[in-house]
């Protein structure tokens, strides 16, 4: 069931980057395109989603519990968690937000300074 979701997260992320594909799109693209022949096939998907899975499975024991899959949330929870008091006021969900939106700045700053990726037709 849990796996199910996330492939299913995954299918939305690839759905909607080819209707707007921006740079870091293509990138994901790129990278699950391990033949380089610009296309994704089925096992090219697979290996991607299953890249993903093993990267949640932190223990390697061949499944991902509910702990390991809600585990990078709770991290960014933490992050966000500035006095550690284990419940986000609103001030620090302010501050996260703040720093979110700063960083994707950074981020959309230095993409433009890069080249376009080449994508193979
Ligand atoms: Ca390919
Ligand atoms: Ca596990
Ligand atoms: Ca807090």
């Amino acid at each position: 069931m849990i796996l199910k979701i996330l492939i299913l997260s995954i299918t939305a992320v690839t759905i909607s980057s080819s209707i707007n594909p921006n740079p870091r799109d293509l990138n994901r693209i790129k990278q699950m395109d391990s033949n380089e022949n610009g296309e994704i096939s089925y096992e090219e998907f697979n290996a991607s989603a299953l890249d993903r899975f093993t990267l949640l499975d932190t223990n390697g024991d061949g499944i991902v519990t509910g702990e390991e899959f809600m585990n990078p949330m709770l991290e960014q929870f933490k992050n966000m968690d500035l006095n550690t008091d284990a419940v986000l006021s609103k001030k620090e969900i302010r501050k996260a937000l703040k720093k979110m939106r700063k960083e994707k700045k950074t981020k959309m700053i230095e993409e433009k300074k890069q080249p376009q990726p080449f994508i193979k037709q």
